[in-house]
């Protein structure tokens, strides 16, 4: 019996994806670099399934219904290549090769190039939601050769989570669409988790609540419009108590946070498009700035500042932090959105930002309540510039910037940083500004390099001598 599908590298995503695709009726051949992983996945979780264990690539290839299908989940970067490099020649026209794993998008676009100069089909594929999406339903982001993701759908569909609006997953454009969607939702992903920790930094710090009670928080904005995925767990985290110490493992926890590529990736990508996306940016900086451990330990001796303690009202400080938090959250969605259709405009993806918004409802790191309304506003409007423009968010705005103010003009008051929420009221701030000082920053330019300036009074191009003048 040949094998529907074939799953390249047994690590924690390739297991569980494998094990998902099996328990929808499919046959799974499966293969790992290092022979010793796959006999452990087989033996330990794979007994009596329709799993095909496989122990070189040939015999993989060979196991395999034609046209093949293989999803490829090692190792982003070199990894994909190597394992390219030992498949390509095994296969034959028509041939679909999917990378499931976090590859850069350039990677993905000379890697679908090298593909069809096969002959072979080729989909770069974002999937998120981890281990346990990968088993129970993950959100699926594909890009690549169409042709490629008709002969996956149906699969797709089904080992998919299933959303409020259908399967999330989807096909978003040629080339490396599908790892840029992907990308910029990790680029999101790490706007919202900044701000939750930035909130329960005020919470902690400022109020001096327990985990127990911020939990509470969490709780209750789950039950309302910001409900989603990282907020649920944030209120399991602070819940967990250490089985050995009986404290609350989060405050056990060091306050040092990798950023592994996909949130850096996104902003450089934001950086060369000449996008926005602040917010994702001071949060990857923000995990650069926890990473300096001991420089922080030195400084927090040398460098003063005021106490932390905010004296507010508990109940009112926690309501307006909701606010805060709430516009943030959306200022995240908002870059990363308005970043998908400057990417999709410049290198020509076809993307709808409404189709992202429904792949993102369920089994994602990012699903939310928000992504409701976010695919309404944007299937009404497609091209809108920026999510604050439409309905609920623009009364957002109007409801709750000064609770962002008043949130951050504290924060900043009592030296606790929340580099996410400033960076979503100044960004919006500047984006609402008829007027902006940037009339100072060309004069400027034009005195020391005379770069030229426009004029709002009259038409053409202008230089002036200003050294002659001053
Ligand atoms: P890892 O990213 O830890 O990669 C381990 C796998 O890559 C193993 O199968 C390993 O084989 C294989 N591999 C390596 Br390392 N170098 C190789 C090479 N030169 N040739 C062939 N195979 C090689 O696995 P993962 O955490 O399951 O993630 C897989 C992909 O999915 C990654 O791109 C990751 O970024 C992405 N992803 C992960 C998550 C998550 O929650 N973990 C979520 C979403 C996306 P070996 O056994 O022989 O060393």
């Amino acid at each position: 019996m040949k094998a529907d599908i074939g799953v390249i590298g047994m690590a924690v995503m390739g297991q569980n994806l494998a094990l998902n695709i099996e328990s929808k009726g499919y046959t799974v051949a499966v293969f790992n670099r290092t022979a010793a992983r796959t006999k452990e996945f087989v033996e330990s979780k794979a007994q009596g399934k329709r799993i095909i264990p496989t122990y070189s690539l040939e015999e993989f290839v060979d196991a395999l219904e034609k046209p093949r299908k293989i999803l490829l989940m090692v190792k982003a970067g070199a990894p994909v290549d190597e394992m390219l490099e030992g498949l390509f020649p095994l296969l034959e026209r028509g041939d679909l090769v999917i990378d499931g794993g976090n590859s850069h998008y350039a990677d993905t676009e000379r890697r679908v190039k090298e593909a069809e100069e096969r002959g072979l089909l080729y989909l770069g594929t974002g999937i998120s939601g981890g281990e346990y999406g990968a088993l129970h339903g993950p959100s699926i982001m594909a890009g690549g050769h169409k042709e490629g993701y008709e002969l996956v759908r149906e699969i797709f569909e089904r080992i998919a989570a299933q959303g409020p609006e259908g399967p999330c997953c989807g096909y978003f454009g040629p080339g490396s669409a599908g790892h840029y969607v992907k990308m910029v939702h990790n680029g999101i992903e790490y706007a919202i988790m900044e701000t939750i920790a930035e909130a329960y930094d005020l919470m902690k710090r400022g109020l001096g609540m327990a985990p127990d009670e911020m939990a509470e928080v969490f709780s209750d904005w789950n039950r309302r419009e910001l409900g989603g995925y990282l907020f649920e767990i944030t209120e399991r985290i602070l819940r967990y108590r250490d089985p050995e110490i009986g404290k609350p493992l989060v405050e056990l926890i060091l306050d040092t946070a990798k950023q592994k590529g996909t949130g850096k990736w996104s902003t450089q990508s934001a950086l060369d498009l000449g996008t926005p996306a602040p917010t994702i940016a001071m949060a990857v900086f923000a995990r650069i700035i926890s990473a300096f451990k001991e420089e922080r330990r030195a400084a927090s001796r040398v460098l003063t500042g005021p106490e932390p303690s905010l004296s507010v009202d508990r109940a009112e400080f926690t309501g307006r932090l909701f606010g805060a938090v709430y516009l943030s959250v959306v200022a995240a969605y908002a870059q990363g959105l308005r970043q998908l259709r400057d990417a999709s405009a410049e290198r020509g993806y076809g993307l709808d930002l409404a189709e992202a918004a429904r792949v993102w409802m369920a089994g994602c790191i990012i699903r939310s309540k928000l992504l409701v309304p976010i695919r309404k506003a944007l299937l009404e409007q497609p091209d809108l510039p920026l999510l604050f423009l439409a309905e609920p968010f623009k009364s957002a705005w109007e409801k709750y910037h000064e609770d962002l103010r008043w949130v951050t003009c504290l924060a900043h008051q009592h030296g606790i940083p929340t580099p996410a929420m400033d960076s979503a009221l100044t960004f919006v701030d500047a984006y609402r500004c008829e007027r902006l000082p940037a009339n100072l920053i060309q004069a400027q330019r034009d005195f020391f390099g005379a770069h030229t300036y426009q004029r709002v009074d009259k038409e053409g191009t202008f230089h002036t001598d200003w050294e002659a003048v001053a």
